[in-house]
């Protein structure tokens, strides 16, 4: 536990009346998701791997890094899209690749594999329908078998990847902060880096949330726990900040002012886990 880098900072609301400067760790700088011509770019690819899961192929995206290299080993973060989204989300609406392009061009993030999965663990995971139907919403907790014993293994059989726990990162956005939340905590032996930007309510309860409490205090790397003060669902992370406080759970804690549940606060949060994470 006190490899942990970051301990819970409590931020303060006001903060956004401070003289600019003073938010630097809460706000993006401007630009940070503006194609930089000269910029080295990274590579986004569209992959199908097969779903024992789910009975069929399923379709993913993959961001490699700039200069990424075959023979190198990298770490590798899952990236989690929302409830109206699937594994083109992030690209189309949070252009991860653009924001990590930049951060390398500044040496500002370690080299990483970043897998776009789709989480709506169903034949057909496209978002259309009732997508708060009770059987498009339980394909996301489904996700998680997927995941560990679909996708996972997929990557790790085609892609060199990092051995170890610490080299594998889970993060999202609203539901996929809650599975992040949910994977995360539930698997201290699969992943040490955990995101969850705005988490919805499919995040866990209590004990549920921390099933192996000790596993998860030997391994965790950096719980990162975040949500705009204006998010309709912010006391989902202030119930699961309270409870992991309680426990005595490590984690970053952030409140951002003025921030509602969208891709602005998306990629802003985004862009600071990405430089923490594998760190
Ligand atoms: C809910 C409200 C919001 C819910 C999920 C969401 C499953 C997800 C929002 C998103 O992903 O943007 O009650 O229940």
């Amino acid at each position: 536990m006190k490899a942990l880098k970051i301990t819970a900072i409590l931020l303060s609301l006001a903060i956004s009346n401070l003289p600019s400067g003073q938010s630097d760790h809460l706000i993006a700088p401007e630009g940070f998701d503006r194609p930089v011509s000269g910029n080295p770019q990274g590579e986004v690819k569209e992959f199908m791997y097969p779903s024992q899961t789910v009975g069929v192929d399923r379709k993913a995206n993959i961001y490699l890094p700039p200069n990424y290299n075959p023979n190198q080993a990298y770490p590798v973060l899952y990236l989690l899209h929302g409830i109206g989204g699937d594994e083109r989300e992030w690209l189309d609406q949070g252009t991860p690749h653009v924001i990590m392009d930049n951060l390398y061009a500044s040496n500002k993030a370690k080299p990483m594999i970043i897998v776009l999965p789709n989480g709506r663990a169903m034949k057909n995971d496209r978002a259309e329908g009732d997508i708060f139907g009770a059987e498009p919403v339980k394909a996301f907790t489904t996700f998680e078998d997927d995941l560990l014993k679909d996708l996972i293994p997929f990557i790790e059989k085609n892609y060199k990847v990092k051995p170890g726990v610490e080299n594998r990162a889970v993060a999202g956005l609203s539901m996929g902060g809650g599975q992040s939340m949910n994977f995360g905590l539930g698997n201290p032996e699969h992943f040490a880096w955990i995101g969850a930007f705005s988490p919805a309510p499919n995040t866990k309860k209590g004990d549920a949330l921390l099933s192996k409490p000790d596993v998860t205090k030997s391994n965790l790397k950096l719980l990162f726990l975040s949500c705009g003060d204006k998010d309709n669902l912010i006391n989902v992370t202030t119930g699961a900040h309270e409870f992991l406080t309680e426990k005595g759970i490590p984690h970053s804690y952030r409140i951002l002012p003025n921030h509602y549940h969208d891709f602005k606060y998306w990629k802003n949060e985004l862009y600071f886990f990405a430089q923490l994470v594998f760190k």
